[in-house]
């Protein structure tokens, strides 16, 4: 089911960003955590759809740092995971993937250039960037295999002194994380599989469906006027195409080998001040 927008709202603050911070895949790209073993990602594949991908985020005006690769962690092109980016903080996030807990303390001092002083999910709570949504009135997180009850708490109590509203939701079984199911298209509006948006966590918001059979095209994001999303869902990118979007297809081949997309890529954010 389509639930039509009248307008796509192209001011609200969950999705118009003055920033993005992104890192390169490195050659240790071959060893990224996965579910299931679909093939080794090749690396200059993945570079060129890694520069698509900032280009496109530049081109909304926006500027994109492009961090280096990092090669003792595998998983670090997923910058998504590793942090949470509000307009009036930041957070470094605590993975829940063991591999990945030492490339999360390494983004500290990018924030820091743009926030100062920034927050950290305590241990043994574990949470990771691809489990929050973050909306208009509400961030919704995901209890998944790496985020649990512990790291939502945490959250909440980090950004609840700021007014903001934490919401634990359900990642579906076998779905490495929430948003790996839906995204946020405008304050209104999600994009979701069927199998999340039954659950009724988005009970209050416009959902769009992806197509049947497209359920890896849910993983888009909202930048400023456009829609990135995965190359490869023609039923899909036509929904949001007359929904109103500008969408931009992006190459996620390489990416998806490693249950990521185009969320897991980049920190969006406009800091204050
Ligand atoms: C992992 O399993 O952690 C990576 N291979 C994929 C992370 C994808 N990140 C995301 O959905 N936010």
């Amino acid at each position: 089911m389509i639930t039509r927008p009248e307008e796509p709202d192209m001011t609200a603050r969950s999705h118009t960003f003055t920033h993005a911070i992104t890192r390169l895949p490195g050659r240790s790209i071959v060893a990224g955590l996965r579910a299931v073993d679909t093939g080794t990602p090749d690396l200059e594949t993945f570079l060129g759809h890694h520069a698509d991908y900032v280009d496109a985020l530049r081109s909304t005006g926006a500027e994109v740092v492009v961090l280096d690769a990092l090669e003792d962690y595998p998983d670090s092109v997923f910058v998504e995971d590793a942090a949470l980016c509000l307009q009036e903080g930041a957070i470094v996030m605590r993975p829940g993937a063991p591999s990945r807990l030492g490339e999360a303390a390494l983004m500290r001092p990018t924030l820091e250039m743009y926030y100062g002083e920034v927050l950290e999910i305590p241990a043994p709570a574990t949470i990771e960037g691809g489990d929050v949504l973050v909306c208009e009135s509400e961030i919704l997180v995901g209890t998944s295999a790496r985020t649990n009850a512990q790291g939502i708490a945490e959250l909440g109590r980090l950004v609840g002194r700021g007014g903001y509203k934490v919401r634990t939701v359900e990642t579906p079984e076998g779905v490495l994380h929430f948003k790996t199911d839906c995204s946020l298209l405008d304050a209104q509006t999600v994009l979701s599989t069927q199998r999340l948006a039954a659950s009724g966590c988005f009970d209050g918001y416009r959902v769009i469906h992806v197509a049947d059979g497209e359920e890896a095209a849910a993983n888009t994001i909202r930048f400023n006027d456009l829609v990135l999303m995965p190359a490869g869902f023609p039923a899909t990118r036509d929904i949001l195409v007359d929904a109103g979007y500008h969408v931009r297809e992006i190459g996620n081949s390489q990416a998806a080998r490693l249950d990521g997309g185009m969320s897991c890529l980049s920190l969006r954010f406009s800091p204050v001040g």
